[in-house]
């Protein structure tokens, strides 16, 4: 297993030392965000985690190994490459053994961070369960890895472009504890609420650290969520939203769009219909994300 990672400079030393180490996902950097709001989003969102107290592991697949921790180069790299391959769970092995580029999804991302040792995660949303999941099936991995890895994720909820009722309905089967950060609501992505309610409330970092510490110290596999909602000065109008989220999914059926490409298409298009304004939001809400998720981090740290 250790033949396939490799280690940044930045994380091998902050391993080495004892810090707390916060991954990233590099399917929002490929997939989520256009060149270069993406590279800006990715190395501002690394220094925001230096400034918490943590050190980031943005990972990536390349040249036939799992990059726990990116260098400046491989991180352009990735945002400017048109070939990055999407990778989830089944993906994996083909994207090491072909060395491919490979950009992590969620999913992928949270079994790469666990085989380094990293239980901390921050990103912008999470895969789940499509809108019309009854008949097509599409439900991301995320979810099944949020079931069985250990590692908690840091988001700001789940899109409306998703089914978040059923989202919610799937991880409670699974066991997957969803906590509202200093909020009773379960944050929809772009907006600070939904229509939906997180399984508990906590208004302090150390408090979700116990919580996270507790449940694997009883062998509870899985992870956990994180919902931290987006900042008012950033929430779009939910109304507003709905109305641009269902003109992107009659795009996306018009178009045929089926499988892995489903989430990165919708979130083109939503891009695309709100001129810009909801990379703008995504953006930001990933930047509070950091904030959160390092300090989880840090105190999770001093934990074990
Ligand atoms: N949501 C976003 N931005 C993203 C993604 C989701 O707002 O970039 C990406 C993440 O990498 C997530 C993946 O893991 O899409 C889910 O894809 P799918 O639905 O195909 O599992
Ligand atoms: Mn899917």
């Amino acid at each position: 297993m250790k033949k396939y990672l490799t280690y940044s400079q930045e994380v091998e030393q902050g391993m080495a030392e004892g810090k707390a180490i916060v991954a990233l996902e590099s399917t929002i950097i490929s997939h989520g965000m256009p060149y270069p709001q993406n590279i800006e989003m990715a190395r501002k969102v690394e220094q925001i985690i230096r400034d918490n107290g943590a050190v980031p592991a943005t990972i990536a697949i390349m040249d036939g190994k799992i990059k726990i921790g990116l260098s400046n180069e491989e991180l352009e790299t990735l945002a400017t490459s048109s070939n990055a391959r999407k990778t989830s769970r089944r993906d994996l092995p083909y994207v090491v053994a072909s060395k491919e580029i490979g950009a992590t999804t969620v999913a992928t991302t949270m079994i790469c961070a666990d085989l380094a040792g990293i239980q901390m995660f921050v990103t912008g949303g999470i895969g789940g369960v499509h809108r019309g999941a009854e008949t097509t099936m599409d439900i991301s991995a995320d979810l099944e890895e949020l079931a069985s890895t250990n590692v908690a994720v840091v988001c700001a909820g789940a899109k409306s472009i998703l089914d978040i009722g059923l989202t919610l309905e799937y991880l409670e089967t699974k066991g997957v504890p969803v906590v509202g950060f200093q909020t009773e609501a379960f944050p929809a992505f772009y907006t600070a609420t939904s229509p939906f309610k997180s399984n508990f409330r906590m208004d302090e970092e150390k408090d979700v650290a116990e919580m996270l510490s507790v449940k694997w110290e009883l062998g509870l596999q899985g992870g956990a969520i994180i919902a931290n909602p987006i900042p008012a000065e950033y929430s779009l109008d939910e109304e507003y939203m709905n109305g641009v989220i269902q003109s992107a999914l009659q795009e996306a059926e018009a178009n045929g769009i089926k499988g892995k490409d489903v989430t990165p298409f919708l979130l083109g298009k939503v891009k695309e219909l709100t001129e810009g304004k909801s990379l703008e939001s995504n953006i930001e809400l990933v930047y509070n994300n950091a904030k959160v998720g390092a300090k989880i981090a840090v105190e999770l740290n001093k934990l074990s």
